[in-house]
């Protein structure tokens, strides 16, 4: 949304307020302020008028819009109903430049998930990228997964769902000894070993989605099962993208509170690395995003791999 659409809108939201006396605060003329108030009602802002002038009467339910409205993090926001894959179009806005960016849709008909994996993405869900360009070297890369798993896991927390972390980067929900699956996250970057060029932060949350829309063998949960009702997807969104907002100025603070929620530690694990398969007890997490793993032997600490959580012994 650019500059004077949010200004329209923020008058809008404390109004009511006369197309003239908007025109005249921000210097614009009254069929740019038309303009804009059309435009805004065409993206599901329902502005009502009347004698004395302008006022906000409600919010649409999700989309860039909504989504930027009283947001509280310097994040462009373009929406689709329908896309393949909010990482794919965020690969390409990096390649002509842009930064501070998420793209946000309803649903991906392309999904990915680690290692070519699909990422199912019915209707109704939260799946989004961010698109950002810190000023780090490659390998603290890691870090700002860890930050978005711990984003999301804040803002589930705060919607009343008990969610942790697994390792390095997947959010799920315990019960009864079972763990479901309620957020994925794909990271991809580029750059030089001194110099990240982009990262783009891929995550995937099952906001409001019928667990049976879901692949069944993946053990997967939603906000929406867990609550029993629909939450909010625009607040939900705002919330993540603001804590997420907050943990990229520090990642040293984003891992500390990443062994808060962790449900990693204390557990056997089995990881496979691109290098073997490492068992033992999980035993901390290391900057930017390492496990250190008590092997009995030794303490290995693996950068990636895939995670399983054992029985105790
Ligand atoms: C992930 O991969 O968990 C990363 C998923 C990232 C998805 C986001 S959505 C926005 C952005 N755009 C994209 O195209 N991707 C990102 P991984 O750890 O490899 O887990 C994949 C496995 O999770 C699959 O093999 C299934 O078993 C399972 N799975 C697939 N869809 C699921 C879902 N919606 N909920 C829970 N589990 C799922």
């Amino acid at each position: 949304m650019n500059e004077t659409r949010h200004q329209v809108l923020d008058a809008l939201s404390d109004g009511p307020v006369s197309g003239p006396e908007l025109a005249e605060e921000l210097d614009i003329s009254r069929s740019a302020v038309w303009k804009h108030v059309e435009a805004l009602r065409e993206a599901g802002f329902d502005i009502e008028s009347d004698d004395v002038g302008y006022s906000l009467a409600a919010v649409p339910e999700f989309g860039g819009e909504a989504v930027e409205y009283e947001l509280d993090a310097p994040f462009e926001v373009e929406y689709h109903d329908s896309i393949p894959s909010t990482n794919a179009r965020a690969r390409d806005l990096a390649a002509s430049g842009a930064e501070n960016v998420v793209v946000l849709a309803d649903e991906q008909t392309g999904g990915r998930g680690r290692l070519d994996r699909e990422w199912s993405s019915p209707s109704g869900g939260v799946w989004l990228s961010l698109l950002f360009r810190p000023d780090v070297p490659m390998a603290q890369a890691p870090a700002f997964t860890l930050a978005a798993a711990v984003a999301a896991t804040r803002a589930a927390r705060e919607m009343g769902v008990d969610a942790g972390i697994k390792w390095p980067n997947d959010v799920l929900v315990e019960s009864d000894g079972t763990e479901r699956k309620l957020v994925g996250i794909l990271t991809e970057m580029e750059g030089e070993a001194d110099r990240t060029s982009w990262i783009i932060v891929g995550i995937g949350i099952n906001a409001n989605v019928d667990s049976d829309d879901l692949p069944a063998g993946a053990n997967p949960t939603s906000l929406s099962a867990e609550l029993g009702e629909p939450v909010d997807r625009r607040v939900f969104t705002q919330r993540l993208l603001e804590l997420f907002e907050e943990l990229r100025q520090d990642p040293e603070t984003a891992v500390a509170e990443w062994r808060e929620y962790a449900t990693t530690l204390g557990k056997r694990v089995r990881v496979e690395t691109p290098s073997g398969t490492v068992e033992g007890e999980a035993v901390d997490i290391e900057f930017p995003g390492g496990l250190v793993v008590d092997t009995g032997d030794e303490r290995v600490t693996v950068s990636a791999g895939d995670c399983d959580h054992l029985r105790p012994l």
